[in-house]
């Protein structure tokens, strides 16, 4: 069995941080996280940074399989192709309940196409349609789309393809790569007030502390998974849908230097696969896939469903249900004792099949067919959640007899799928952009020189993959004009590089000091290990904060007494231990999770409705007639923000701007 990974021995016998050296580097542009989003920062900001410039990327992972495309994809979830933007805008704004930064988005709209055809071109296999296989997008090769805005794609490699060119960019301009170091935390200037200076991390491979300093800092590291129970136990626990690496450090490390937060109320809670987490998508829009209750009815398609879509008007009466409430119609089949839900998998292939032998295929052919259909069906899963695969295989599932079950998850945070949560940042600097929306640099956070994107940007959900890259090269090209234009700002720190080293260190020296008196080193009166954290952390959000054991339902009351417990968890991640380095990730992971869990909560408190049924409930708010959502008091965003001084917390109500006409 192999041995822990823990600091060097020296160290553990006697904690001497003087052992521990600290690397003092500074550059113009520093990216955090090495995700989608962070290469799209790299691939571009050489291109528009001053010459000479020193720019570093920084992952707390290795590049080429870091964050959520980490296993791959099977889709690319946003390709604007032939319709016009001002749609996408109007799909975003109405599968997001109506509160969305409509600036962002069509900005982002107007650049997606042009990452999926870099990604083409450096060699992702997007699929065609019959006769323009081999013929790129940009010679007017056409996808095959399985909705409106998404195209297949054999996308087993896609991180792996996408990290490349990312890398050979850093590489051409000299720039630099630091894999496996963990941004603890960020830091803010020592005269300038507002502006960015810096940052702390380790790494996760030996005993080294790094301070950085900068003159303009992107955070793109993911959302924030594993911050309410699963539903899967035990060993199983390390199953997420969502990455389980991505512990809401973007929204922490932001909000601690006082970046303006937006919509923290929402969440994402997907309806998946159950126990494999397989992604519905492609089922849905590919495969034309229906649910079915436990009766075998499509409770979607009935006069009970359509009725409960009417008490949320004007949103539950489009044509494509948002997907807060496709899981709400779910939840109450489950609720109402008609569970569980099926994805009808036998009907929807044997259908095609069916289609096809109407049309006279012949036998031969239908077997050849049918080949193609189960590949399909099976690589769905291979090129992005093995693990949904591999439960197929060992349940011996096979889809094309039996449905699977699917169930919604536990919630996630993240900005960049159908949820909505994030940084309150500028939008583009044009005559169109309302000036509340727009102060100089695009996606730059409220912090002077602090740039994010991805599912670091809040209220504009819908990026996916392929968004998150071109928000990422989007923000690039500002943090370059941001650097021109303060060309002589020097960043000063305001913490020794020895005090800042104590302070990441401190769970390696409480560790230290007091493994040695209990016989389990799990269980210390002076300390708590980030699992037994992670438990507690679970246990409140899960049942005070509206987790899927009660179904997503919470209210004041039960969110006053969540707040008391996260004040104690705050109060005792002071005394969290870590015997190695990797323990030590997970340490400050937790006190990530912690802070971006405590901000969620804060909001979900402040928006006195059920805005996002499905994705969560106030049972004192709840909706029970077409009159009851409160579209005067609270189609407005939500905002907050930690003043780092202080150390005290604003939550408050920001205006909507409509942009985009219905
Ligand atoms: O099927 C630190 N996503 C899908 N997008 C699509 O386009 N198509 C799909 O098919 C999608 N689906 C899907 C998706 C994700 C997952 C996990 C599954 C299925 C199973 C969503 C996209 O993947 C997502 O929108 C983007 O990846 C978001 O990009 P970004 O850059 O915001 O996050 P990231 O890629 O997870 O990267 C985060 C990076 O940060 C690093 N990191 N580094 C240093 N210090 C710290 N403290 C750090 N914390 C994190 C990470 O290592 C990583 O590099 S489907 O469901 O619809
Ligand atoms: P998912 O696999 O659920 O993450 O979804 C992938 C893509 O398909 C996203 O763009 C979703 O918005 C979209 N999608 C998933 N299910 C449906 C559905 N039932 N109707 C319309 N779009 C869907």
């Amino acid at each position: 069995m192999a041995l822990r990974n823990k600091p060097s021995w020296e160290l553990l016998a006697e904690p001497d941080l003087s052992k521990v050296p600290v690397e003092e580097l500074e550059y113009d542009a520093l990216i955090v996280g090495g995700g989608m989003a962070a290469c799209g920062t790299a691939f571009e900001i050489g291109k528009w940074m001053p010459a000479g410039s020193k720019v570093c990327l920084v992952d707390k992972a290795c590049l080429e399989r870091s964050g959520a495309v980490a296993q791959g994809l099977s889709a690319i979830n946003t390709y604007i192709g032939e319709n016009p933007v001002a749609n996408y805008v109007r799909m975003v704004r109405g599968d997001l309940m109506g509160v969305v930064r409509e600036d962002l988005i069509f900005d982002l709209g107007r650049f997606v196409d042009d990452s999926v055809h870099l990604f083409e071109e450096w060699g992702l296999p997007i699929w065609k349609k019959k006769g323009d296989e081999g013929k790129p997008l940009t010679e007017g090769g056409q996808p095959v789309r399985t909705g409106k805005w998404q195209i297949m794609i054999n996308g087993e490699s896609y991180k792996c393809i996408v990290a490349e060119a990312a890398k050979n960019a850093l590489d051409e301009m000299g720039y630099d790569l630091h894999e496996r170091v963990f941004i603890v935390k960020l830091l803010l200037d020592a005269n300038k007030p507002n502006t960015i200076a810096g940052a702390v991390g380790f790494s996760a491979r030996e005993n080294k502390v790094c301070v950085y300093k900068c003159k303009t800092m992107m955070v793109a590291a993911g959302g924030a998974v594993n911050i309410f129970r699963p539903r899967t136990t035990d060993e199983g626990k390390g199953r997420a849908w969502y990455p389980i690496w991505n512990a809401g450090s973007t929204y922490t490390m932001c909000m601690q230097v006082g970046a303006e937060m937006t919509m923290m109320e929402n969440r994402f809670t997907p309806s998946r696969f159950k126990d494999g987490y397989g992604p519905v998508g492609a089922w849905f829009l590919l495969f034309k896939a229906t649910l079915a209750n436990s009766e075998g009815v499509n409770f979607a398609a009935t006069d009970r469903a359509k009725e409960e879509l009417a008490k949320y008007p004007p949103y539950g009466q489009q044509p494509v249900t948002p997907t807060c409430l496709r899981n709400h119609l779910i939840l109450i089949e489950c609720k109402e004792g008609r569970g569980p839900v099926f994805m009808d998998t036998a009907a929807a292939l044997n259908k095609f099949l069916d289609d096809k032998r109407a049309e006279g295929m012949n036998e031969k052919d239908l077997k050849k067919y049918w080949k193609e259909l189960e590949s399909e069906a099976w690589e769905d899963f291979l090129d992005m959640s093995v693990g949904q695969a591999g439960l197929w295989a060992s349940m011996n599932v096979e889809p094309e007899k039996v449905g699977s079950e699917i169930m919604p998850t536990e919630p996630y945070m993240l900005g960049s799928h159908s949820g909505c949560c994030g940084i309150w940042v500028s939008g583009p600097n044009e005559d169109w952009v309302p000036d509340d929306y727009k102060w100089g640099y695009n996606r730059m956070t409220t912090v002077n020189g602090l740039f994010s994107s991805g599912d670091g940007v809040g209220a504009s959900g819908h990026k996916f993959s392929s968004g998150s890259h071109a928000e990422g090269r989007m923000a690039a090209k500002a943090m370059a004009k941001y650097v021109m234009d303060n060309a002589d700002f020097a960043p000063a720190l305001k913490q020794s590089a020895d005090e800042l080293k104590a302070e990441v260190y401190k769970p390696v020296v409480t560790y230290n000091e007091h493994h040695m008196w209990t016989t389990d080193d799990m269980i210390n009166p002076n300390y708590i290990r980030p699992r037994h954290m992670m438990e507690r952390l679970m246990k409140y959000t899960d049942e005070y904060g509206g987790g899927w054991s009660p179904y997503y339902m919470t209210n004041g009351k039960l969110l006053e007494i969540a707040m008391t417990h996260l004040r104690l968890l705050t109060e005792d991640s002071e005394k969290m231990a870590a015997s190695g380095l990797h323990e030590l990730i997970r340490a400050w992971e937790m006190v990530h999770r912690i802070w971006c869990v405590e901000d969620h909560l804060r909001h979900i408190q402040f928006r006195e409705e059920s805005r996002y049924p499905g994705f969560y409930y106030r049972g004192d708010f709840n909706v029970t007639s077409d009159t009851d959502m409160d579209e005067g008091g609270w189609k407005c965003f939500v905002n907050s923000k930690y003043d780092p001084e202080t150390g005290e917390w604003s939550t408050f109500k920001k205006k909507l701007h409509k942009i985009i006409p219905d």
